[in-house]
C-alpha cells in the first residue's frame, strides 16, 4: 500500500507538534507503524492522503454514529453558518440540545455543555466534591476518563492505597486524593467503603468501560456502586463519554437500569464537533455557577455549530430502527470475526454492546485491566497492521474499542470479515 504522502506529512507534523498528532494514540505507536494522514471521509469509509479506502472502525473514536458527512449533519451546519460562528452568548440551539439529551437520559434534569469529555468528567467530580464537602474520588483501572489531574491517576500499589500521579506533571498531593481500584471488583469496592466511605466524594466508573478494550461490567457490579454510594452519601459518576447514545438512546443506564447521580456526555452529542457535557438531578446541578457556587466555564460551551452538528445526529438517532439496525450489523460483525479466529485457531475473545465491539487476542474472558494487558498485544499489533493493509481502519491500540456506524451496511461487515480471515490465516502461519 502506498503511503507516500501520509509519511512525508508525518515527517513535516513531527516537526511542529509533539509526535506529529493532537492526541497520542493516533501516533499508533502501540502497534508499531505509522499514523496514516487522512484526506476526507464519507459514510463507512475514510480516504487517505495517498488516496487509500478504509472501512472505518474508528469513526473519530465514537462520535460518527451515523457515519462520515451525514446529510442531515452537513445540512444543519449549513444552516447555521447563515446565522454566525460564535457568540459567546445563549442561543435557541444550546436549550434544544439539552433537551435532546434530557429526554433520552431521565437520570438527567439539568445539563451544562462543555467543549470536551475531558471537562465534562473534570467538572462532574469538581461538583461532587463541592456537594459532598469530601475530596476523594474513587476510579477503575483501565478506565479512562479524560486527561484532568484528578482522574489522570493509576492505582496505587495496594487497593486501598493512594493513587499515584499517572503522569509527570501530576502533583502527589492532587493523586492522592484518588484512589483506584480493579475493574468489576465488588469485594475491593465493599471493603473501601467500608473503610472510607464517609470520605469519599465520588465514585465514577465507564458503566461499559470502553478504554481497555471493551469490557463489560459482571453481575452486580453497577448495583454494588450505586448501593454503596447512597449508603454513604457519595456521588455516582457515570462516564458515559462513550456509552452514551451508542450502546442505546439512553446509555449503559438505561441498558442496565443504574440511575447515576451524574453522567457524562460528549462525542456522539456532538456529531463529529467539540461538544462535551455534564448533568444530573436539578438539587445536584443548581449547585453550577451562576446558579450556584462552583465553578466552570468555557469561551465555546455551546457553540452554535456544535450544537446544531450535535442536534442533527441525536435527531437521527432516536428514528425507531435506528438502534435494532445497529444491532444486527454488530452482531454480524462480532460473529464473523469469532469465526475468522476460530478457523485459523487463533486464541480471540469477541464481544459487542450494541455498536461497541471488543476483540481481545486470549482464550480467557476479560474482566478486568490486568486480564486485558494479559492479551496478546503482539498479535494485536499484527492484526491491526494486516488489517490496514487489507483497507480496514480499526484502533492502533488493544485498549481501544470498534465503533459500527449506520452507514456500515452488510457489505462492508462482510469484506472486514473477509480481511480479518486473510490476517488471521496469516497470524497463524
Ligand atoms: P475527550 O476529552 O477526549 O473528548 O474525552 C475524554 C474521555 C472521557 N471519558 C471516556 C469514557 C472517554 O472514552 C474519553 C475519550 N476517549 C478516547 C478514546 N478511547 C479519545 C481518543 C483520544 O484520546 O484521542
Amino acid at each position: 500500500m502506498n503511503l507516500t504522502n501520509s509519511e512525508n506529512l508525518f515527517q513535516r507534523a513531527l516537526k511542529v507538534i509533539p509526535g506529529g498528532v493532537n492526541s497520542p494514540v493516533r501516533a499508533c505507536k502501540s502497534v508499531g507503524a505509522d499514523p496514516i494522514f487522512i484526506d476526507h471521509a464519507e459514510g463507512c469509509e475514510i480516504f487517505d492522503a495517498d488516496g487509500n479506502r478504509f472501512i472505518d472502525y474508528i469513526g473519530s473514536w465514537g462520535p460518527m454514529i451515523l457515519g462520515h458527512r451525514h446529510p442531515a449533519v452537513i445540512e444543519s451546519i449549513a444552516q447555521v453558518l447563515k446565522r454566525g460562528t460564535s457568540f459567546g452568548a445563549p442561543l435557541d440551539l444550546e436549550i434544544r440540545l439539552a433537551e435532546l439529551v434530557i429526554d433520552a437520559f431521565p437520570s438527567v434534569e439539568m445539563v451544562r455543555m462543555v467543549n470536551s469529555g475531558t471537562e465534562a468528567a473534570m467538572s462532574a467530580v469538581r461538583l461532587a466534591r463541592a456537594a459532598t464537602g469530601r475530596s476523594v474520588v474513587i476510579k477503575f483501572d483501565g478506565c479512562y476518563h479524560g486527561h484532568a489531574d484528578t482522574l489522570l491517576v493509576a492505582a496505587g500499589s495496594g487497593v486501598a492505597t493512594l493513587g499515584i500521579p499517572g503522569s509527570p506533571g501530576i502533583p502527589e498531593s492532587i493523586a492522592h486524593h484518588t484512589l483506584s481500584l480493579p475493574y468489576n471488583d465488588i469485594d475491593a469496592v465493599k471493603q473501601l467503603m467500608t473503610e472510607k466511605g464517609d470520605k469519599i466524594a465520588c465514585i465514577i466508573v465507564e458503566p461499559v468501560a470502553g478504554n481497555m478494550g471493551l469490557v463489560a461490567p459482571a453481575k452486580g457490579f453497577l448495583e454494588t456502586l450505586k448501593e454503596l454510594s447512597e449508603k454513604y452519601g457519595s456521588i455516582l459518576i457515570f462516564d458515559e463519554v462513550m456509552t452514551g447514545f451508542r450502546v442505546a438512546l439512553g446509555g449503559a443506564q438505561s441498558l442496565y437500569g443504574i440511575s447515576p447521580d451524574l453522567t457524562c456526555f460528549g462525542k456522539i452529542i456532538g456529531g463529529g464537533l467539540p461538544v462535551g457535557a455534564y448533568g444530573g438531578n436539578r438539587t445536584i446541578m443548581s449547585h453550577i455557577a451562576p446558579q450556584g457556587s462552583v465553578y466552570q466555564a468555557g469561551t465555546l460551551s455551546g457553540n452554535p455549530i456544535a450544537m446544531a452538528a450535535g442536534i442533527a445526529t441525536l435527531e437521527q438517532i432516536k428514528k425507531d430502527g435506528f438502534y435494532e439496525s445497529l444491532e444486527e450489523k454488530s452482531q454480524r460483525l462480532a460473529i464473523g470475526l469469532a469465526n475468522a479466529a476460530k478457523k485459523a485457531q487463533i486464541p480471540a475473545t469477541v464481544r459487542h454492546i450494541g455498536s461497541m465491539l471488543g476483540l481481545f487476542f486470549s482464550d480467557r474472558e476479560v474482566k478486568n485491566f490486568d486480564d486485558a494487558k494479559a492479551c496478546d498485544l503482539q498479535d494485536f499489533a499484527k492484526f491491526y497492521k494486516g488489517m490496514r493493509e487489507n483497507g480496514i481502519y480499526i484502533a492502533p491500540s488493544q485498549f481501544e474499542a470498534f465503533f459500527i456506524s449506520a452507514a456500515h451496511e452488510t457489505q462492508h461487515i462482510d469484506a472486514t470479515i473477509r480481511a480479518a480471515e486473510i490476517v488471521l490465516e496469516e497470524l497463524r502461519q
